[in-house]
């Protein structure tokens, strides 16, 4: 709905290069997408689906857009290839990796884009974060809170790194 901004949660993943740097690099170039209202501490995090690569560090981002869901697709995976993002394969190693996680209460299943993120509440070092900034938040497919997501999900993977 363009005019009326909506309240969006975009997830950061990296395990490639300078971890710490791709993240700053992210959040810096974010602004051309969106409007950052708030970041989450840093947590370095074990591979997730796939086990043979590095360690992750992961981070979400709370901002705000008037774009619509497919543009600010569009927009991140356009940054994704700015901060230096080649093919991998699925859950393979990135240089960065920008999920969209919830776009306001919208529900969206389309080839290209479903929002809410799909495997997000299987994901510790997306719920992780995500509780640092909005542990209220309704999932509106679950119809339950990040924190009581969070509750279900061993977090033991996930370790802070540094403040944001
Ligand atoms: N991203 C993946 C696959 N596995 N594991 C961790 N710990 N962090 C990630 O960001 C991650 C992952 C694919 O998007
Ligand atoms: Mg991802
Ligand atoms: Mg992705």
């Amino acid at each position: 709905m363009p005019g009326t901004p909506t309240t969006v949660y975009i997830g950061l993943g990296t395990n490639l290069g300078d971890r710490a740097a791709n993240l700053h690099q992210a959040v810096q170039r974010l602004a051309s997408c969106s409007t950052l209202l708030a970041a989450s501490p840093i947590y370095e995090t074990e591979p997730w689906g796939y086990a043979d690569q590095p360690a992750f560090l992961n981070q979400v981002v709370q901002s705000e857009t008037s774009l619509t869901p497919l543009r600010l697709l569009n927009c991140l995976k356009k940054l994704e290839v700015e901060i230096g993002r080649t093919p991998t394969f699925r859950y393979g190693p990135r240089v960065i990796d920008l999920d969209i996680l919830f776009f306001g209460d919208r529900i969206l299943q389309t080839g290209r884009l479903m929002i809410p993120h799909p495997r997000l509440q299987e994901r510790a070092f997306v719920l992780v974060p995500l509780n640092d900034l909005a542990p209220q938040w309704i999932h509106p497919v679950l119809g339950k809170t990040v924190q009581q997501i969070l509750a279900d999900v061993d977090t033991s993977g996930i370790h802070p790194y540094r403040l944001a």
